[in-house]
């Protein structure tokens, strides 16, 4: 199978998982659903769900194993994403090519979507389900609930929105970036690995190592999309890092340095899973996906 056959067919699964996991039922306030699945539902290139059926592939589990923290991580995901783009916050207008959630319905529905994606997450994580035993459960929501927050994406957030228009050193932002985005996408590793049941302490490392690769290449990649790519393939406004002033990967190392980390980053992640030839195919088609990524 192709990487793009299956990452369509990965990102299809969670589509339709996450599409059955919001209540769809009578509601007394249907615009909080409907802002819940317009955020889900908006074309995201779903890279953290991918990564924990991935990972879990990888630790020979079952997939139906990796539907609920796919779900999970993509719901907490969204989230933030709503989150980030409010006044308060961003104040962005554009988000996938589409309205953001606040212009597209109202701020204070925003708010409560985006704070209902994140308890959906965990009820996604702590519900009832087969395949899974208490402590796999248990240690699923505290991977999610540690990555995403007062230790992991809030506080990156938190220190990003406090130093608006102040330098940063090239340690702080790499420090910042892990917190924002790498906690997540290591921790969706996780939860892939943690949901096939079946973990040794050597796969877990190779996989958190790989996790902070690939979180880095994410990051060094969006800031140079950021600055090659135009509004329209981004679906968000291109250049606006510099024109909000923040302090980004190309602004401290230049272009041609990050393209450089790049190639380094992907090498260190063929080095990191190479004793698993070729059971670390998919996994390494994605860091390459990532790298190479237009939007
Ligand atoms: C509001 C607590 C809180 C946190 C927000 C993740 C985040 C923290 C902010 C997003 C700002 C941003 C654009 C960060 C750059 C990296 C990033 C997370 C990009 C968006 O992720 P993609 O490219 O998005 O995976 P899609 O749209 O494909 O799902």
């Amino acid at each position: 199978m192709t990487l793009d056959t299956l990452l369509k067919q990965l990102s299809e699964r969670t589509t339709q998982q996450l599409t059955q996991s919001v209540s769809t039922q009578d509601s007394i306030h249907a615009p909080l659903q409907e802002a819940m699945l317009y955020s889900l539902l908006n074309g995201g290139k779903r890279i953290r769900p991918i990564l924990v059926y991935l990972a879990n592939q990888f630790c020979g589990g079952e997939i139906s194993q990796a539907d609920a923290p796919a779900v999970a991580i993509e719901m907490l995901h969204s989230y933030s994403l709503v989150h980030d783009d409010l006044p308060a916050m961003d104040n962005d207008a554009l988000r996938r090519g589409k309205a953001t959630c606040h212009i597209a319905f109202d701020e204070a529905t925003a708010i409560l979507a985006g704070d209902a994606l994140l308890t959906s997450a965990f009820e996604q994580l702590s519900q009832p389900l087969s395949g899974y035993t208490a402590t796999q459960q248990l240690a699923m929501v505290h991977c999610l609930s540690r990555a995403a927050g007062e230790r992991g994406m809030v506080l990156g957030q938190a220190f990003d929105l406090s130093h608006v228009g102040q330098p940063l050193s090239l340690e702080q932002l790499k420090q910042m970036h892990a917190l924002k985005t790498g906690a997540l996408i290591t921790c969706a590793l996780e939860l892939g690995a943690i949901s096939a049941g079946h973990l040794t302490s050597e796969r877990r490392e190779a996989l958190k190592e790989f996790g902070h690769l690939v979180g880095l290449a994410f990051q060094v990649k969006d800031d140079l999309l950021d600055i090659e790519s135009d509004t329209e393939t981004l679906g968000k406004p291109s250049g606006s890092d510099l024109a909000k002033n923040k302090p980004t990967y190309p602004s401290l190392l230049g272009l041609e340095a990050c393209r450089s980390l790049l190639e380094r980053l992907l090498k260190q992640a063929h080095q990191t899973l190479k004793p698993y030839g070729d059971e670390a195919e998919d996994l390494l088609a994605l860091a390459h996906y990532i790298i190479r990524r237009n939007h």
